[in-house]
């Protein structure tokens, strides 16, 4: 299966729950409208954005006389890419940069750090892989197999070393052989745990201090966690003032609609999305492309 294909089934449930409303086969009532929004609701989206996203194409169908299934769907498609924010740099392939991974526990930090920092090296940057996350003697382990399935080197400390010396560590390594890339990976965190968000400001406060180039942090996201993850991305970016995301499992997902809630209610790019667990399992994010997956292919 393709990566484009393997996005569209991750988003098998969102598009089907919209197929039942597009194919009724009824007009385009009231009734139509409202099941839209609810249908936009429990897709994750959020009840304002469903409820304006609604709302605008309601307007758009009448002015533009739209009635199909295959219109209002492209037309909905359209409507929710709006939502995105887009942004001008991008810090994997804008060089020199230094990008911070932060989450919650198993969103999928590590193995992004991996797949992206291969391939950085495959389009020939020179890139190294920080690795932040001490707080398991096993974290250490994955991110080194990581790095050498991506033929990146790594840098770390032992087990229960300062995450924030780490980090300086690589931005100092990093400048002095003149490195493109820097990819930091971090250990993953309870959002509701002020102790460790602390922890984590210091990280990204040393790091920004310290490095000359661009520093970018990337809230990863975990596309399968639902409404929860807006939550999480909310605390995230109070405590870090985050630059972007990374959407991950979407693959897997029944609720991509997550990843339109909080890009657009914290106003973040996604960068890349994960769509599976292999090295080239992710891809650089096309909003347009990844609404029509979530509601329907126009035939
Ligand atoms: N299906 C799928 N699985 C993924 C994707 N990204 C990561 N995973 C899997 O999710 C699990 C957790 O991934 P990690 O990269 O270890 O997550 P993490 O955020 O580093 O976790 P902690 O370090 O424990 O916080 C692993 O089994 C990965 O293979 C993806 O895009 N799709
Ligand atoms: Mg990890």
């Amino acid at each position: 299966m393709g990566l484009a294909d393997r996005l569209r089934s991750g988003l098998a449930k969102s598009r089907e729950a919209l197929n039942q409303i597009f194919y009724m086969g009824g007009d385009v009532d009231e009734q139509f409208w409202e099941d839209l929004e609810d249908t936009l609701v429990m897709g994750d989206i959020g009840p304002e954005l469903a409820m304006s996203v609604t709302d605008d194409l309601r307007e758009l169908a009448a002015k533009k006389g739209l009635r199909t299934a295959d219109q209002l769907r492209e037309a909905l498609a359209k409507r929710l890419a709006e939502a995105f924010p887009t942004s001008e740099r991008d810090p994997f392939d804008d060089t020199p940069s230094c990008v911070l991974f932060v989450g919650i526990n198993g969103a999928g930090k590590t193995t992004t750090v991996g797949k992206l920092a291969a391939a950085a090296k495959g389009s020939g940057k020179s890139v190294l892989i920080g690795g932040a996350d001490t707080f398991r003697a096993a974290a250490i382990e994955q991110l080194q197999v990581w790095g050498e399935r991506a033929d990146v080197r790594v840098v770390t400390r032992e087990r229960g070393a300062d995450p924030a010396s780490v980090c300086y560590d690589v931005v100092e390594t990093a400048e002095r052989e003149g490195t493109e890339l820097m990819l930091i990976d971090t250990a993953g965190r309870l959002h509701t745990s002020p102790e460790l968000m602390r922890e984590l400001a210091k990280i990204v406060n040393v790091t920004r201090k310290r490095a000359s180039m661009p520093v970018t942090v990337v809230l990863v996201v975990d596309a399968t966690t639902g409404q929860n993850g807006l939550a999480q991305a909310k605390e995230f970016n109070d405590a870090l003032d985050l630059d972007g995301l990374i959407v991950t499992k979407l693959d897997g997902t029944s609720k991509g609609g997550i990843a339109v809630s909080i890009a657009s209610q914290l106003d973040l790019p996604i960068w890349r999305i994960g769509v599976g667990e292999g090295i080239d399992d992710f891809q650089s994010f096309d909003a347009l492309n990844f609404t029509r997956a979530l509601v329907g292919e126009t035939i």
